[in-house]
């Protein structure tokens, strides 16, 4: 169908184009009358606005002046000009169409290569863990360059003010055990400021605890009903309920309180901070003006630096920020920072723990295509559809691979080994064909050489286990809920016991 449809196109554009030069001929030997239309607007007694010749003003039926936007000069030129923009506007559409449809065969999605993830860059294998930290730097620099973006080099002045510091209130109760901090992290660079609301749930008492950070979507007051949780005063997707031109209102309270169940997790033993990523870095494409990216103008991302940050890393940069204030943090285990995150910001989690070694343990929920789902699958959401869907992302290099997935000499399998030999939790959801649940299962078997390499066990499976059924003894796991592209207490669950399990 979406051929027939480009054919249709491309037929009626090349009309178009034989109907222009017929009729230039046709001027050219003066047997069109160029004037024609002048001649019959002229007998009428409304001028139209293009036909006014000379003044450039014409009246409208009200009889109000009216300035044309462009002034241009004779047929010719305005045949030139709608003919430019109709043939923009068929190419674009043309193109739309060549992305391919998303692939949900298997018989094709196997037919990738893949290469160790202890390869070099000329392909020698490193043997030895006593290599491993100017490998990782390798893989850094790999995924910096031609997928994520290098992030600044320069550094930003980091404050932070504890503006609440009280009881949970959760589901009406108040919960003497839990301590709720709302904290503003000012980041500051020449005269520039961004600042970010960081909501802390801890135990009240005993040991520092480890902590999960993640970033929310809609704003910490969507995380939890907790009435005194302040309402986000950022950029929100106006799709989203609650939210009116963009900005959050009451109505957006708690409602996404099911992908944070924070009473649970603190009787895991863990706390657990979050804050809304549009406080980063607001998620549309704005030309990396705003969030982060204003306070660094002159490391933005342009045709010349393709290798710049796009929104993915601004959001991991903005989660290590958030570590430089959590290691401080009273009550809260500078060793026992865990990232965590659902969808693209699942992708984030991946790339700022691989950047980051202070987040001691990484989880990645649904993280799909340019996360934890092998790109060179091509299964569900291919690198053209979502490089076109979210052109900023990700950097200019990654558009090289825009259905050309087989010339990638680099997958996420060595994201996730990058990470290594920090544990990592890799949840998949079996509804969620999009985001490729067998390609995230598959980056963890196949990143498990450089846990080995460790001393560590990776991830054995290369198929998919039953659903429900958590899988990896060692320092990869796995699962695959049932159900939606969610984050849900059933996959809390499965990440607390693998914390638990490694350590922490
Ligand atoms: C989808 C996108 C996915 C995933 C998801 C999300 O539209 O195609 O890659 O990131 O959004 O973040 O919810």
């Amino acid at each position: 169908m979406q051929w027939l449809i480009t054919i249709a196109i491309v037929l009626a554009s090349l009309a178009l184009v034989v109907f222009k030069f017929w009729r230039f001929w046709l001027e050219f030997s003066g047997l069109w009358s160029s004037d024609r239309s002048d001649q019959e607007a002229s007998r009428s007694s409304k001028p139209s606005c293009y036909g006014c010749s000379g003044t450039g003003t014409s009246e409208s039926d009200l009889g109000i002046r009216i300035k044309p936007l462009v002034q241009l000069g004779g047929k010719t030129q305005r045949a030139l000009v709608a003919n430019f923009f109709l043939h923009t506007a068929i190419g674009g559409v043309v193109y739309g169409q060549e992305i391919r449809p998303p692939n949900y065969d298997e018989s094709i999605a196997s037919k990738y290569k893949l290469g160790s993830v202890l390869a070099g860059p000329q392909g020698q294998l490193i043997e030895s863990k006593d290599q491993w930290p100017g490998h990782r730097q390798y893989l850094l620099d790999l995924f910096a360059d031609q997928e994520y973006g290098y992030a600044p080099q320069a550094s930003v002045d980091v404050r932070f003010e504890v503006l609440d510091d009280g009881q949970a209130v959760l589901a009406g109760e108040l919960k003497p055990g839990i301590r709720r901090r709302q904290i503003a992290v000012y980041l500051e660079r020449n005269g520039k400021q961004v600042r970010i609301d960081l909501l802390v749930w801890s135990p009240t008492d005993g040991p520092k605890a480890p902590c999960f950070l993640g970033l929310n979507f809609r704003g910490n007051q969507s995380t939890c009903d907790d009435p005194k949780v302040r309402l986000t005063s950022s950029w929100c997707d106006s799709r989203n309920p609650g939210v009116v031109e963009n900005r959050a209102t009451e109505e957006s309270r708690a409602n996404q309180s099911e992908r944070w169940p924070i009473a649970r997790i603190l009787e895991g033993g863990f706390a657990v901070a979050t804050a809304h990523y549009s406080d980063i870095d607001p998620d549309y494409d704005d030309g990396f003006e705003n969030g982060v990216h204003g306070l660094f103008p002159e490391h933005r991302s342009d045709s010349e630096h393709p290798n710049r940050w796009g929104s993915i890393a601004a959001w991991a940069w903005g989660l290590s920020r958030l570590a430089d204030v959590l290691e401080k943090l009273e009550g809260i285990d500078p060793k026992g920072l865990m990232v965590v995150g659902h969808s693209r910001l699942g992708k984030t989690a991946l790339w700022a723990g691989a950047t980051d070694e202070r987040f001691g343990l990484v989880v990645s929920n649904n993280s799909g295509c340019g996360g934890a789902a092998l790109s060179q699958r091509v299964y569900g959401e291919s690198v053209a559809r979502i490089n076109t869907s979210f052109p900023h992302w990700f950097n200019r290099n990654f558009r090289k691979y825009n259905d050309r997935e087989d010339q990638m000499l680099f997958d996420q399998h060595q994201l996730i080994a990058a990470i290594a030999p920090r544990p990592v939790y890799i949840a998949s959801a079996s509804n969620d064909k999009w985001a490729d649940p067998l390609g995230e299962l598959l980056s963890g078997h196949y990143a498990s050489s450089a846990y080995r390499l460790h001393g560590k066990q990776g991830l054995d499976a290369q198929v998919l286990p039953a659903v429900n059924t958590p899988i990896g003894d060692g320092a990869i796991g796995y699962h695959l809920r049932q159900g939606d592209h969610d984050l849900l207490e059933y996959d809390w669950q499965q990440f607390m016991v693998f914390a638990r399990r490694n350590g922490f």
